[in-house]
């Protein structure tokens, strides 16, 4: 009896201890973070950084989420969440200064390599070869994004990939992508976000999916000066989303309230909640209330301007850190005067950091300002000017990469026209040309996959066709392509509105659901933002997601997502993170104004970091399809809605061969005007061309495959030096895609040189196609015009 007493008690003081050891290790985290929010302000206040969001109010919060994130789950999240990225052990002080002062050293700011804002983070996914990592054994973050809600079609995604990996047992030995689904994706939000109607999709899409998403509105109140009561209907959102809530028999999510304050009372509803959401899959929002601000939004304001005095009162009052403290004290976790201390070693500890970090940001420019100012000073003829430029330069104490730029480019202007000085030109300009490239690698590379898995770099695979190929509907190919493509790759997985059950609108995907069973190929309900989220977390995940938008005209409702997360993944983490995700569509001439769009002006300048392939017919897709998934890259398809039952002959390699990007087909030789165009109208053109022929003008059309890249071998200039004359055909508005094309061809291939005619457009209307098919002729470009335009040209 006394023996097991003894044990029983000193087991007990050794499970108190632990505790109080990792309440200690928690509250120097939350010092350390609170300190590094303060000291962060004062960077920008002094111009050190150019501007600071810190996480300052929501250390406990953070310290608590933290314990319950596991290797393998992923953070969606926003700019507040430093302290979870330091508990976590996912950034260090000295990483999070370097990313305030945008240290492009992607070995000082890991998460984005200076591109990002403070505190937007980041960890790696692929190695340099595009290879995914271990990421079920890695703590992971996907890279924030600053557009408040973006981060939440992303972190529905990267939850529901759990239940894919899951659920398709064909996919339980990619052990190092995911240990059978057992991962959570921890999203945070602030409550003034929650009005944004990504929120409230991405809520309704986690209740009916039933995925592992746990939510965290981070709620102080504020979306920077608006407050609740100009937000969310009943000033609260878990009163909000009530209708959601889970119940016996239902779906829905399990909601929580919690407040920021409350340490122990959000570790014990979270360690529960956490491990119950592992199991099931059920989505929960953890609505953290009571949380402050101490100091203010950011660095643009104070918010003295537009929170009352007694909010600013109650704010110090309910403190986070300052309860954290109390509640330590009171239950006798802590003296005093060791809490103290650790508020001492915390400050100390930030100002190393920091100092670290400024330093480290700064050596190598001043390397660059020393090897400048040596250089102009070394020039053997006295110049004030080029003296003074040296001065300057060396007197700057926080001097810039552009500021060192700007001073060699002002003394090679000088040297240039100086007979004196013109010797010491090229030593100036080579050095302006080593910095030149060095500046380009830090500042403008990895918009797309630069290594082995850039999709410029498959090799090109023609088809091959039998003898005896049969002739099918063009949504056959794409039927048989899909079918073969299932059977082959275990990490495809294809969704959509309509796409499962009766696969596709057009029969793309008829039949496949049954074969390769519904969590490969399922429907979806009519919420494009979120598909483009589904598509996104599993391509982060490492599958190969094919998310389908129904038409090309709704591709709006999901540009967002494209535009700023998925176009910019790759740039914004310095090639450390790739979404190979494939958008699927069709568009272009149909019926009516939503039903025969064609955009492409606005995808492509919205786009640039996906490519954007137009293919005039169904092979020409499959072929970009297979060319997608052996690359890393992001793209979207855009097929013809008006192709899928024209004739065309089947090729026999459907899985295998591949279309290359950026280079144009020249589908018609001929020699006196360049036709160039795209996806539908390359068969109005052919029409035309064929009457032209007639005429006896010779047409050479050119199909330029992909918007994006656009002809990266200047193909087109080649038809131009024979023709002299070109003209660029699309559906688009006047100075959409067109217009694009020709500025590609005028001004980068240098085209202007070889025209013996203005060289011209040949676009839709302004304004939308009426409906009906006098509506599409008297809209989009039709035969007539066509041929009426070259006649025209060859008489000019
Ligand atoms: C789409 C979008 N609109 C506006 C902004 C500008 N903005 C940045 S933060 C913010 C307020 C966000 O408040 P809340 O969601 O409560 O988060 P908090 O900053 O309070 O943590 C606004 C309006 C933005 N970043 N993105």
């Amino acid at each position: 009896m006394d023996i097991v007493d003894t044990t029983k008690a000193s087991l007990e003081k050794l499970s108190f201890d632990k505790f109080r050891e990792e309440v200690l290790k928690d509250y120097r985290v939350v010092c350390e973070s609170r300190e590094a929010s303060l000291s962060g302000r004062k960077e920008v206040l002094t111009g050190k950084a150019k501007f600071g969001i810190f996480g300052d109010g929501k250390e406990v919060a953070q310290v608590a989420m933290a314990k319950f994130f596991k290797p393998g789950d992923f953070r969606s999240g926003y700019y507040r969440d430093q302290t979870f990225m330091f508990a976590s052990g996912l950034s260090t002080f000295e990483q999070f200064f370097s990313q305030l002062y945008a240290d492009p050293d992607v070995n000082h700011d890991p998460f984005s390599a200076g591109r990002q804002m403070n505190s937007h983070f980041a960890t790696r996914f692929v190695d340099e070869n595009g290879e995914w990592l271990d990421l079920a054994n890695k703590k992971n973050v996907s890279a924030d994004t600053a557009p408040t809600s973006s981060q939440m079609p992303r972190a529905l995604g990267l939850a529901f990939a759990s239940k894919v990996f899951r659920d398709v047992e064909s996919l339980h030995e990619l052990k190092n992508l995911s240990d059978n689904g057992n991962e959570i994706c921890f999203c945070t939000i602030g409550d003034a976000a929650t009005s944004e109607g990504h929120f409230w999709e991405t809520m309704n899409a986690a209740g009916v999916l039933q995925v592992p998403l746990a939510v965290f509105v981070w709620d102080d109140g504020y979306g920077i000066s608006v407050p609740k009561k100009y937000q969310t209907t009943k000033e609260s959102i878990s009163k909000a989303l009530k209708g959601l809530q889970k119940e016996e028999n239902t779906n829905g999510i399990n909601i929580y309230k919690l407040k920021g304050w409350d340490y122990a009372g959000m570790c014990e509803v979270l360690e529960s909640a956490i491990k119950e959401m592992r199991q099931t899959h059920i989505p929960a929002l953890f609505h953290v209330e009571e949380i402050t601000q101490p100091q203010g939004h950011s660095t643009s304001g104070s918010h003295e301007r537009y929170k009352e005095q007694e909010r600013l009162e109650w704010e110090k009052k309910w403190d986070c850190i300052k309860q954290m403290k109390e509640w330590m004290l009171a239950n006798a976790l802590a003296e005093e005067n060791e809490l103290e201390q650790i508020e001492i070693e915390a400050k100390q500890f930030v100002r190393e950091s920091k100092k670290n970090a400024w330093e480290k940001y700064i050596n190598p420019i001043k390397e660059q300002v020393n090897k400048t100012v040596e250089l102009l000073n070394s020039l053997s003829v006295e110049n004030t000017e080029i003296k003074k430029i040296a001065d300057e330069l060396s007197a700057n104490r926080e001097p810039q990469r552009r500021d060192v730029m700007k001073a060699l480019a002002t003394a090679i202007e000088l040297t240039t026209h100086n007979s004196q000085l013109i010797a010491h030109n090229s030593q100036l300009t080579n050095y302006y040309s080593q910095l030149t490239t060095k500046n380009a690698q830090l500042f403008n590379t990895y918009l797309y996959n630069e290594g082995p898995r850039s999709a410029l770099k498959v090799t090109e695979i023609k088809p091959y066709f039998k003898n005896n190929a049969p002739t099918i509907n063009g949504y056959e190919v794409l039927n048989k392509y899909f079918d073969a493509l299932f059977a082959t790759n275990k990490k495809v997985v294809a969704f959509g509105e309509d796409l499962g059950f009766i696969g596709d609108v057009n029969q793309g995907f008829s039949g496949l659901q049954k074969k390769y069973g519904e969590q490969r190929i399922f429907d979806t309900g009519i919420r494009e933002l979120t598909i483009m989220g589904q598509g996104i977390g599993l391509a982060l995940r490492g599958l190969r997601p094919i998310a389908e938008i129904q038409y090309l005209d709704y591709l709006l409702f999901g540009l967002q997502p494209l535009s700023d997360d998925v176009s910019t993944t790759h740039f914004r983490t310095k090639g450390q993170q790739s979404v190979p995700l494939i958008v699927r569509t069709r568009g272009h001439r149909l019926e009516g104004i939503w039903h025969s769009g064609s955009p492409m002006g606005i995808i492509i300048n919205a786009l640039r970091g996906m490519y954007v392939c137009v293919p005039r017919n169904m092979v020409q897709a499959v072929g970009m399809y297979n060319t997608l998934l052996q690359s890393n890259d992001p793209a979207l398809i855009i097929e013809c809605l008006n192709g899928y039952r024209l004739k065309e002959k089947l090729p026999s390699n459907l899985i295998a061969y591949t279309v290359p990007l950026g280079v144009p087909e020249i589908i018609k030789q001929g020699s006196d005007i360049t036709m160039v165009t795209y996806g539908s109208t390359a068969r109005i053109v052919q029409e035309a061309a064929d009457s032209l022929d007639k005429l006896k003008i010779s047409c050479e059309i050119v199909d330029i495959q992909t918007l994006l890249p656009f002809d990266i071998n200047h193909k087109i200039l080649e038809s131009l030096k024979k023709t002299n004359r070109i003209v660029f055909i699309d559906e688009d508005v006047p100075g959409g895609a067109a217009a694009f094309m020709f500025n590609k061809v005028m001004e980068e291939q240098g085209g202007y040189k070889y025209l013996d005619v203005s060289p011209r457009t040949i676009t839709a209307k302004a304004h939308r196609p009426s409906y009906g098919s006098d509506g599409d002729y008297f809209s989009k470009p039709n035969v007539e015009d066509i041929i009426r335009v070259a006649k025209e040209m060859m008489a000019e």
